[in-house]
């Protein structure tokens, strides 16, 4: 099975690698070098269906600027993390954003916005309105307050970017199999298809055919009932098991709401 490549992206010291190794393996690390870049894997189960996770948690932005153009070149999705309590942080995801764009040329790349540390209510310097107010600017791009250290909302990070992907993917085969079947529809119907200039035309009409509107931008929050398989559970430390910052559920529940009612219900589980 193919790989899905995730990136995670953001200034240092936000928590890139807190979330992600809280994903991976379920434990918060406090200690942890802030120079590393690592790539993780896991399994994940989607809707009865497996999905294998390559995960890029990527060291700071100011290094390594040509390696972040290929692994953004490979990446399929993308996990843009600034912490609540540093402003700077959530002025340099805007830098990143424009990268991501710019390397995929594309405004249709999978993307989740992360406003970390949710759980630092005395430190909190950017609010959850004004984390909204990117997420609207940047397209509706779902946005979620996460605690790494409390391990809130940090699965349903990850899986609402698969399902991105998963949505992406969808699309792409739809829109191939409408202009297959448009330029078999024209072979069929003209006879000027059999002239030398007919590719020309083909193309013509394949260019027309336009995306579903809106599809895109639906979060998949409302479906991101996590369940932990027991290797999970077991392998999380038991010191954290406080309650979830209640900020930060909220946030998801704002931000996408509207979306929410349109969902069908979901099923996923971290294996
Ligand atoms: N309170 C709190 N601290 C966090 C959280 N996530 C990360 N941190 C702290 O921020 C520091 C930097 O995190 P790290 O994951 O290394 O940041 P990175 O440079 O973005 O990978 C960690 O040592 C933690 O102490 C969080 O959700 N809550
Ligand atoms: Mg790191």
């Amino acid at each position: 099975m193919r790989d899905y490549k995730l990136v995670v992206l953001g200034a240092g010291g936000v928590g890139k690698s807190c979330l992600t190794v809280q994903f991976v393996q379920g434990v918060y690390l406090d200690t942890y070098d802030p120079t590393i870049e690592d790539s993780y894997r896991k399994t994940i189960e989607i809707d009865n269906k497996v999905f294998d996770l390559e995960i890029l948690d990527t060291a700071g932005i100011a290094q390594f600027t040509a390696m972040r153009e290929l692994y953004i070149k490979s990446g399929m999705g993308f996990l843009l993390v600034y912490s609540v309590t540093d402003r700077q942080s959530l002025e340099e995801l805007m830098e990143l954003r424009e990268q991501v764009l710019r390397i995929k040329d594309s405004d249709r790349v999978p993307m989740v916005l992360i406003g970390n540390k949710a759980d630092l209510t005395n430190e909190r310097v950017i609010s959850v309105e004004e984390g909204i107010e990117v997420s609207s600017k940047w397209g509706r791009v779902p946005f979620y307050e996460t605690s790494a250290l409390l391990r809130s909302n940090v699965d349903e990070v990850f899986v609402d970017l698969v399902r991105q992907i998963i949505r992406n993917e969808m699309e792409s085969v739809a829109i191939k199999d409408a202009r297959n079947q448009s330029q078999q529809f024209n072979k069929n119907q003209s006879p000027s298809s059999k002239l030398p200039n007919s590719g020309k035309q083909d193309t013509k009409q394949s260019n027309s055919i336009q995306l579903p509107k809106g599809l895109y931008n639906k979060s998949s929050h409302g479906l991101s009932k996590v369940k932990q398989s027991k290797q999970a559970d077991e392998n999380r430390k038991p010191s954290h098991s406080a309650p979830k910052s209640s900020n930060a559920d909220k946030v998801g529940t704002a931000a996408t709401s509207q979306q929410q009612k349109k969902k069908k219900k979901g099923s996923c589980s971290i294996l």
